[in-house]
């Protein structure tokens, strides 16, 4: 940790800022050079305790940068793990405000909800008995730094670009399905943009729960049961703009959609 605490509310007021009136800042990186991955997750921790203290709810956790496509698309080679607001929740096949964003990218997703405690470090055994059923989603990003210019340390501290989220088509138990094989189609406008197969998502989506878990018990912290988890993109972040249709297509788990007005 470079950074006192100080500085910490002063960063995590300014990315706050940059959400809520969707002015994007510099990375913060440029800055302060220095920051290491503690900095970056209590400047991130601060920003919930802000979004807490204002009344939003915390919806879920998310992991990101989970898929070769995504660690690729952002040059980066580690899992990042981030947070979600109630406010931030969509309905499927509804119309969301684009002017809420500052440049929003969709990506499908995997996400798990838990029924048990889930305390690392633990194994993909836990998480999957833990796992009371998985459910097709889609995240809505938006990055509060410039033309998307970041670093990892930068986007932990922007809660990983967290912005929104529509879950939709149908719930699974996670014994029902393998989520390794499952393809996904991304459609823009009727157009395939994009598709996978849910390994692409370290090889099967479980593991993102596992290294959240892992990663919060370095912080004697847990996944408490109940909770909602975005286990990472398993296709690249697709731009959208007004009057843009997405639809996600779920083998076995049916489809997301929505349109941006
Ligand atoms: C970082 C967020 C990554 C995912 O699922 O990979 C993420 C970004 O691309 O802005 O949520
Ligand atoms: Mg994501």
């Amino acid at each position: 940790m470079t950074l006192d605490d100080k500085t910490v509310a002063a960063l995590a007021e300014q990315l706050e800022n940059a959400e809520l009136n969707r002015a994007p800042i510099t990375k913060i990186t440029d800055a302060y050079p220095d920051l290491d991955w503690d900095d970056a997750y209590a400047i991130q921790d601060e920003i919930r305790r802000r979004k807490v203290a204002g009344g939003a709810q915390i919806a879920g956790l998310k992991a990101g940068l989970t898929s070769q496509a995504k660690m690729k698309q952002m040059n980066v080679s580690e899992p990042v793990f981030g947070f979600m607001c109630d406010y931030g929740a969509c309905a499927d096949g509804s119309e969301i405000e684009i002017d809420r964003f500052i440049a929003p990218r969709v990506e499908a997703e995997i996400a798990f909800v838990t029924n048990k405690e889930i305390a690392g470090p633990c194994h993909i055994g836990t998480v999957l008995q833990a796992t009371d059923f998985v459910l097709p989603a889609v995240e809505i990003l938006d990055s509060r730094y410039e033309n998307f210019k970041f670093d990892l340390i930068s986007v932990v501290a922007d809660n990983t670009s967290a912005a929104a989220f529509v879950c939709g088509g149908n719930a699974k138990r996670v014994q029902d399905i393998d989520l390794r094989t499952v393809g996904i189609v991304l459609e823009k406008n009727g157009e395939t943009v994009d598709l996978a197969a849910g390994a692409a998502v370290l090889g099967q989506p479980a593991e993102s729960v596992v290294m959240l878990a892992n990663m919060l018990a370095r912080k004697d912290q847990v996944i408490p049961a109940g909770t909602f988890i975005m286990t990472g993109g398993v296709t690249a972040a697709v731009g959208v703009e007004r009057g843009d249709h997405i639809a996600v297509r779920f083998q076995h788990l049916g489809s997301v959609s929505m349109r941006f007005v």
